[in-house]
């Protein structure tokens, strides 16, 4: 018999940032953070996950290469959680195969660039959480699921719903009500598009997890953010995603993105995760809306950065065309535009 599942999972973008933790073993942020989740076949992490009783010890493997699996660690927290909730079910079900008692071997590709500022955390432990759960056919719903991948890396909670995702922060010092909640599903704005402007694909200089507890420790701004800002625009972007009101769901977009690089910059020593590029691409973005705006239209594009230089933007389907001859008209070496809704054929923009 071969116990053996495959799962994958996208990446999301946030438009309201995770950024600190409140408990850095658990994993609970400090704010609430609200993201799309991408939906087409780019930018997605692939994982099989096989359990058998030959097996000698747990094993992953990252894009072909074997990777340790620490003691006590991120990988072996969220597999020693998917056996307990295995365990669980078989005390239930005594009939049922003990998978919880075998080791696991762990397969997962990403079919983008590893630590390129895409993300690819948020896809991997979401795809690895779901390849287990199948595998060990577990009756969870993804809103659970998301208990368990946030212990892997925290944007990855998001990463088990498609559309648009809340991950409430919760106040449980144990962490059993910070998760991820649907808010829309992508059905419900099949309008809105995601455009990624590869920037760079190096690996990026600080990351998340040692930038995000350096502002924890040391941004005053950080404290103003989660107390006075994100809560509100929360309710705010919430709302506009229900209502579909571009406009307001472009404001919040980009001054949520301003204010995480600003709180980066708070940071000491300050961390910078744009570049001239990225910079160059807000003026871009600022520019088109500005124009729409005067002739008296709503904004019609939202740029938005994480921990790198990349730009995502979000637009409706009917300016991603104008968009994406803007940006290569601007920035004509753009040969890494992603065109993650396929709308310019399997190549990328032509
Ligand atoms: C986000 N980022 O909300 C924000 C915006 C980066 C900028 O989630 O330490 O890789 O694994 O929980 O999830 C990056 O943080 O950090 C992140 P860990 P993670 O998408």
């Amino acid at each position: 018999m071969v116990y053996q599942a495959t799962a994958s999972a996208p990446v999301n973008i946030a438009c309201i940032k995770y950024w600190g933790k409140r408990d850095t073993k658990l994993i609970l942020p400090t704010n609430d953070s609200l993201s799309v989740t991408l939906d087409q076949d780019h930018l997605r992490s692939t994982t099989t996950s096989r359990a058998d009783p030959s097996f000698t010890k747990d094993r992953l493997w990252l894009n072909g290469t074997e990777e340790e699996i620490k003691p006590n660690g991120r990988t072996a927290t969220c597999i020693a959680e998917m056996k307990r909730l295995r365990a669980d079910l078989e005390a239930e079900k005594p009939n049922e195969p003990k998978l919880s008692q075998f080791y696991v071997h762990i397969a997962s590709k990403n079919n983008f660039p590893t630590a390129a500022g895409l993300a690819s955390s948020a896809s991997g432990f979401a795809a690895l959480v779901k390849s287990l759960a199948s595998l060990y056919q577990l009756p969870s719903t993804p809103s659970e699921l998301s208990l368990i991948a946030r212990q892997g890396s925290g944007s990855a909670c998001r990463s088990l719903f498609g559309g648009f995702v809340a991950w409430e922060m919760g106040s449980s010092p144990d962490g059993s009500d910070s998760l991820a909640v649907e808010i829309a599903p992508r059905e419900h704005w099949p309008e809105i598009h995601a455009l990624i402007c590869v920037v760079s694909d190096d690996k990026k200089g600080t990351s998340s997890t040692s930038g995000m507890q350096r502002t924890v420790e040391t941004s005053t701004l950080l404290q103003h953010r989660i107390k006075h800002v994100v809560p509100e625009r929360m309710k705010v972007i919430s709302e506009a995603i229900k209502k579909r009101d571009f406009n307001t769901f472009a404001k919040i977009t980009m001054q949520d993105s301003n204010q995480f690089h600003a709180v980066a910059l708070d940071t000491d020593p300050p961390i910078f995760y744009m570049n001239d590029v990225s910079r160059a691409i807000i003026s871009l973005i600022v520019e088109y809306n500005r124009v729409s705006v005067d002739a008296g239209g709503p904004l019609k594009a939202a740029y938005t950065y994480d921990a790198g230089p990349n730009a995502v933007i979000y637009t409706l389907k009917e300016n991603v065309k104008e968009i994406v001859e803007l940006v290569v008209n601007y920035f004509p070496q753009a040969n890494q535009f992603k065109d993650p809704f396929g709308l310019f054929g399997s190549d990328g923009v032509q």
